[in-house]
């Protein structure tokens, strides 16, 4: 007997529909082709996944009192009181809740339904933080709202596809696969990448910008002073739907065009190729995602790349537009129930009142219950745990030791025998084995639910097995500990019961998707593209340029810059993809990408082991040769074995409070002995 279940992928936010096919012999997964959104394309991760469903996962809930003891197995019943009771117990200013990007829609609500609503704290973030904030709040300064402008279908006739930032052929394969087949049919449209690496992507592209890392303001001025200077901004645009291009041109220019592409380490031969196209009717769709989002000047490099089409009259079908890739599968999700910091359901603001007066209405709250107060961030979170001023974490669906800046501040942080930490996760991650209280989840195909993906295209994801005997759902185990907390607004009696609640708040708001139906939830909110005619969801209703400081970081003479992000097959913290051998192939360990001239000179050649260290810590790896800008290293983050976090230090971007994940300064040596580190 064979069934066929229609589900959303649970890796990138690509978002691919599936369809998994359910036979006496296991699972097969293929593409979903009623899926509007991918059409039933699908890469092999998903494929590959459906043999590791059952690997390592946990089944019982484990606790102890001090993190010096070994776990000890305990009934649900009892977990979930201790939970409870810790709540009780403390003040509420002591608690604080991580949660994640790739969490269903329906559990991000219920965890800010508890937390912000019941509770009344706003001390709650997510993994988004270290992904999207930067793009969150760059959309929010120039177009009004958070919300990925673009569509997908806009790659189907792009004469130009921009990609900054983002290594789509790795991370976001069936986005690429697309590009490529816009390229296959039309042979004349144009692939252009900015990365200091010549990734997969940039390889494929007709022209690789291997700009320095962090120059990428410096860049963008230059560019939108220089298309200003030969004539090809679109004045009657930029009069009729935006406003601030005077002091942002004004700023644009402040560092002469040959000088300023000089010191991003780029020709002028190639950026010329950018200023025309720019300064042409071409259709140009502009894709970018963590280099520009994961830097201490994340929200710069949004709002200077936004500018470039801003200023160009590109927000439409007609000459294209800027459009923010997602990284995890539900991180619009998650920001449209509002599970950021500041966030409320819909798009809301946790400092508007109308907003917090919107929430306790519709959740029956007493008015005043919702905090005015921007919750604390994860970055800070950390510091105020090693202050004892927070003494309660619950961690849901995310591997923070792994994943935050500066691992050892992040260890020594969850390790505080003062900290009461909770993690809810499907297997025993890393930070799952410094728990006092370890939760088991249900995972992917086990549950119910939807998810957003980076075209704003929601759709359901459903459950295809049961569970291993002792694992839950993330919504059930919010759901109990909200009534045992006694609570009452969490009896629920399936999923689409909690969907319908949570849609009625996005009525009349951006994100408005009030009158679907969650049994075949299959809706793009906003339709094609946001902000159709040139009118924005800024007071004014149009669209802000904001001025941009160019900057382009110098390197010391004896370092280089480490970047860092994704492989092709693994996924993160490798708790998903590490234990099946077709996603681990040429991806067994971390490694170090480095220019083989740059090698040579210091006598290395591919698989000698170096160390890496700077003032936070040192690894060893081997080295792979690649092409990268001069005195650029690269190395993955996700591996346990050589967690790079572990150089990377903990800074913000001021405005985001995103952490610049993206990079490192570090020396480098041959390794001694190899074993040491
Ligand atoms: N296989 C796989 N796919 C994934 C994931 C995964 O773990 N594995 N994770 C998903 C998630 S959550 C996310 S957020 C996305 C991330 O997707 P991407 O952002 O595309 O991937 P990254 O490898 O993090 O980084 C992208 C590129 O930014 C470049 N970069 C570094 N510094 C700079 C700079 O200063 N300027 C510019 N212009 N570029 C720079 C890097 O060289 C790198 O090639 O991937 C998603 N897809
Ligand atoms: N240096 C550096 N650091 C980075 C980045 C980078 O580019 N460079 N990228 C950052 C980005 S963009 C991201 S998104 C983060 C990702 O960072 P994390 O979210 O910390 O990484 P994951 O490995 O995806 O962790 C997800 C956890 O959820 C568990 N899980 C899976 N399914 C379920 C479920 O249904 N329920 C529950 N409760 N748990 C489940 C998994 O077992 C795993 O432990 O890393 C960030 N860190
Ligand atoms: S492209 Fe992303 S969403 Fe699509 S199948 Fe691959 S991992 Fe899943
Ligand atoms: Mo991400």
């Amino acid at each position: 007997m064979s069934l066929s279940i229609g589900t959303g992928c649970p890796f990138c936010g690509t978002g691919c529909g599936l369809s998994v096919e359910c036979t006496d012999k296991g699972f097969k997964v293929k593409g979903d082709k009623s899926n509007p959104s991918t059409h039933g394309d699908l890469c092999f991760k998903p494929i590959q996944m459906a043999k590791g469903l059952d690997a390592n996962r946990l089944t019982t809930p484990l606790y102890r009192i001090h993190k010096s003891e070994p776990f000890r197995e305990i009934s649900w019943e009892d977990a979930i009181t201790i939970l409870a009771d810790q709540i009780k117990i403390l003040p509420l200013e002591s608690l604080y809740f991580y949660l994640s990007g790739q969490l269903l829609s329906e559990e991000s609500y219920l965890f800010t339904k508890l937390i912000k609503g019941y509770l009344g704290t706003n001390n709650v973030d997510a993994n988004s933080r270290l992904c999207m904030t930067s793009a969150v709040v760059a959309h929010k300064m120039a177009f009004g709202s958070d919300g990925a402008v673009g569509n997908y279908a806009d790659l189907d006739d792009a004469d130009v596809i921009l990609i900054s930032g983002s290594n789509p052929a790795w991370a976001h394969p069936i986005i690429f696969r697309r590009i490529l087949a816009r390229k296959k049919s039309h042979p004349e449209t144009q692939i252009i990448v900015i990365d200091p690496i010549r990734t997969e992507s940039a390889e494929k592209s007709d022209l690789w910008l291997g700009l320095h890392s962090g120059s990428d303001t410096m860049l963008y001025n230059a560019l939108l002073a220089e298309i200003d200077r030969r004539g090809g901004c679109d004045n009657d645009f930029i009069s009729r739907s935006c406003e601030g291009f005077e002091q942002t041109l004004d700023a644009a220019q402040a560092i002469p065009y040959h000088e300023a592409i000089q010191s991003c380490g780029l020709s002028i031969d190639d950026t010329d190729i950018l200023v025309d196209l720019f300064a042409s009717d071409k259709k140009i769709v502009g894709l970018w995602c963590q280099g520009l989002n994961q830097a201490v000047d994340g929200v710069m490099r949004n709002l200077g790349f936004i500018n470039l089409f801003l200023a160009t009259g590109r927000i439409n079908a007609h000459k294209g537009l800027p459009f923010s890739l997602t990284g995890q599968p539900n991180a619009m999700g998650g920001r449209e129930v509002g599970y950021l910091s500041n966030a409320l359901p819909g798009y809301r603001d946790v400092r508007n009142p109308a907003d917090r007066i919107a929430c306790e209405h519709h959740w029956n709250l007493s008015s005043d219950t919702i905090s005015p107060e921007v919750g604390i961030t994860i970055t800070d979170a950390m510091d105020a745990i090693m202050e004892n001023r927070i003494k309660l974490l619950w961690v849901a669906c995310t591997n923070p030791l792994l994943t935050l800046p500066d691992v050892e501040k992040t260890k020594k942080a969850l390790m505080n025998e003062d900290l009461f930490l909770i993690v809810q996760d499907c297997v025993m991650s890393e930070t799952a084995s410094l728990a006092n209280l370890v939760l088991p989840t249900a995972s992917w195909g086990e549950k119910e639910g939807s998810m957003t993906n980076s075209e704003r295209f929601i759709k359901r994801v459903r459950r295809f097995k049961s569970p291993p005997n002792g694992a839950k759902n993330d919504s059930e185990i919010v759901c109990s500990v909200a009534k045992t907390l006694g609570f009452s607004g969490f009896n629920f009696v399936d999923t689409s019961e909690i969907y319908d609640e949570y849609k009625r708040l996005t009525q009349g708001r951006l994100c408005d998707q009030s009158t679907q139906e969650y049994e075949n939830l299959s809706y793009q909110w906003g339709g094609e593209r946001l902000y159709k005619n040139g009118v924005f969801a800024t007071a004014s209703r149009k669209a802000q340029f904001h001025p941009i400081l160019s900057s382009a970081p110098q390197l010391n003479e004896d370092e280089f810059v480490l970047l860092t992000g994704r492989t092709k097959k693994q996924w993160h913290t490798m708790t998903r993809t590490g234990a099946i051998a077709e996603l681990l192939k040429d991806e067994e360990e971390g490694c170090l990408l480095i220019n083989p001239a740059e090698a040579k000179e210091r006598g290395l050649s591919e698989g000698d082991r170096v160390v890496i260290s700077n003032g936070l810590g040192k690894l060893c790896l081997p080295i792979r040769f690649g092409t990268l800008a001069y005195r650029h290293l690269f190395a993955p983050f996700g591996y346990p074995k050589t967690p790079i976090n572990t150089l990377v230090p903990a800074n913000n971007d001021p405005i985001s409070f995103q952490s610049a994940l993206k990079s490192a300064c570090v020396k480098l040596t041959p390794s001694l002995d190899m074993y040491q580190y």
